[in-house]
């Protein structure tokens, strides 16, 4: 029995981040009431519960930000080239305030559920703590990265010192001062807190499964002559970024490395790393992710550099990837990550051959009965990616499947947005969307969604579901654009994109590698055509 029963409402989206946020602007055009929950005390998603040491975005601050507001993006401070942690959230307070999106959110309080109702076509959604409301539309904005994974070390709960997870960090301040840290995982989020806690733990010993392929971010602040060139740049900045493979304000380089020598190719790869950012990978070559040549000669290039920097040669060794493909795993972005390794006070060790057995009161023991004495564990071990935020929640369409049960032989979604037996249900950001920058993706899918919206409002039309075949099309084109790639060599390596991170998880084409570029004309195609992968249900409008 629900504890309060809240007012009926026309849509319920769930989170308040980047997804969240630019789905209010959307409803209140349409004209819909809206009942918003968020988990958290404020607003940002993902922004606002990463907020270890060193969390900062790996996109270009000026496109990781919503472009629905010309005068709000032409106004904002970007302060750095990458944006820290505290300034994204500042971002997305700033929007909610600016457009007054509060009042429409209640904060601290969690979505358990949703149920869908055939005969009157509305769910009902349930919050943890007893609340519950009746909506026709439901709209999740949960991000891919909203449930932890944390693997489940034995001992654990026996550590007698400080430990964190990166993506529950604490509000106040850490002191990590004179103290002997250990950082578990060396993914995007474990390079930003290694090369950060480096300088203030007395020693830092960080555990490696897998070495990823590290590129310089090179960071700067944005001078005043450079912000103001920038403002005056939104129609580029944007019509680049909705165009590109991976939502980047970067034109494609018009370049196969398959057409280079050697000699050309190192040239053009001494550039991109100069260049910074995912520049390495998407403004040298644009065969990269699929030639395989090319991409050896690549991850030789990023090999040359660690052993170039890193001046023990076991530790550099150690650090070098050799068994996937770059882009097999997600290329963490590092400043002066490898030059971490050169401090006094930094160690690697590598359990990929000898992994972490059990916790143990004073650190962590690894299989062979090697022991690591540890004041502080800091857990970068990833997240139950993509499926999990949903997969997680009890969310039941037509005859009581629950989208779980749903997913059991591979998560497939029309268009990242829906599924078939799920009426009236948009995910943002589900599986199948575009592996890219997320605002642009978000920007793309919501105003999808304002358009079937808004042919099921002129239809008067209460049921709106994704077809069989239309899912299935979909998903045939993820799997298809995958097998055109080198990626699936990274499997061995759990690459999480592709669900294989969390042991007893299926991997599967949990994202679609095509280019937000061919994502917005998918979009627009089916928009053109009438929705044509879509039922709009007039025979169900309520009287
Ligand atoms: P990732 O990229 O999934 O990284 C998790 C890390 O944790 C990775 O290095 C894992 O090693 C490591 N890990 C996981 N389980 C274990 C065990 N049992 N033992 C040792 N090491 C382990 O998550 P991130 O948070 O870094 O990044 C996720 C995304 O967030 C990122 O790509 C950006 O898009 C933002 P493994 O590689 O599996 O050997």
């Amino acid at each position: 029995m629900p504890l309060q029963t809240l007012s009926d409402v026309d849509a319920v989206v769930i989170g308040a981040g980047f997804a969240g946020l630019r789905t209010i602007h959307s409803l209140r055009k349409l004209g819909l009431s809206m009942q918003v929950f968020e988990a958290g005390t404020d607003v940002g998603g993902t922004w606002y519960w990463n907020r270890y040491p060193g969390a900062r975005t790996d996109t270009e601050s000026w496109a990781y930000c919503l472009s629905f507001d010309r005068e709000g993006w032409e106004q904002w401070d970007f302060r750095e080239r990458f944006s820290a942690q505290p300034d994204t959230l500042d971002y997305l307070r700033h929007v909610a305030d600016k457009h007054d999106m509060r009042k429409h959110i209640r904060f601290n309080t969690q979505v358990t559920g949703a149920t869908f109702d055939e005969n009157t076509n509305r769910w009902t959604v349930v919050t943890k703590d007893g609340l519950e409301v009746s909506c026709r539309w439901l709209i999740t904005g949960l991000g891919w990265l909203g449930v932890a994974f944390k693997p489940p070390f034995p001992g654990a709960d026996s550590f007698q010192g400080e430990y964190y997870s990166t993506s529950q960090w604490p509000h106040e301040p850490v002191d990590l001062a004179g103290k002997r840290v250990g950082v578990i995982g060396t993914g995007a989020t474990g390079v930003q807190v290694i090369q950060s806690v480096a300088h203030v733990a007395e020693h830092l010993t960080v555990f490696q499964r897998t070495p990823n392929f590290v590129v310089p971010t090179r960071n700067h602040a944005l001078s005043p002559e450079q912000k103001a060139e920038l403002s005056r740049d939104y129609e580029s900045v944007w019509d680049k970024a909705f165009k590109h493979v991976f939502g980047f304000p970067m034109e494609s380089p018009q370049r196969l490395g398959s057409e280079l020598s050697d000699e050309e190719l190192e040239k053009v790869f001494e550039a991109g790393w100069e260049a910074g950012g995912f520049r390495f990978i998407f403004e040298t070559v644009d065969d990269l992710l699929v030639d395989q040549r090319v991409n050896d000669a690549a991850a030789e290039f990023v090999r040359r550099k660690i052993r170039t920097i890193v001046k023990d040669p076991h530790t550099a060794e150690l650090l070098c990837p050799t068994t996937h493909p770059i882009g097999g795993k997600r290329p963490p972005l590092g400043t002066f990550y490898y030059e971490t390794y050169n401090r006094p006070n930094v160690s690697l060790v590598s359990v990929r051959e000898d992994p972490i057995h059990e916790i143990t009161a004073t650190g962590l023991r690894t299989v062979s009965g090697a022991e690591y004495e540890l004041d502080v564990i800091i857990y970068a071990t990833g997240f139950d990616a993509i499926t999990g935020p949903l997969a997680n929640l009890d969310i039941r369409g037509v005859g009581g499947r629950t989208i779980a049960e749903q997913w059991a032989d591979g998560a497939k979604m029309l268009l990242g947005l829906s599924a078939a037996g799920f009426p009236n249900l948009f995910t943002i950001l589900g599986p199948q969307a575009p592996f890219a920058s997320h605002p642009p993706v978000i920007e793309t899918q919501v105003e999808l969604i304002e358009k079937i919206l808004e042919r099921a409002l002129a239809e008067k039309a209460t049921r709106v579901e994704a077809t069989p075949e239309g899912v299935e099309a979909w998903s045939d084109q993820c799997d298809m654009v995958l097998k055109a790639t080198l990626l699936e060599q990274g499997l061995g390596d759990r690459p999480w994109f592709l669900g294989a991170n969390v042991p007893g998880k299926k991997p599967s084409t949990l994202c679609y590698l095509g280019g937000l570029g061919n994502y917005v004309a998918a979009v627009k195609q089916e928009v053109e055509s009438g929705f044509s992968s879509y039922v709009l249900d007039a025979a169900h409008a309520l009287a």
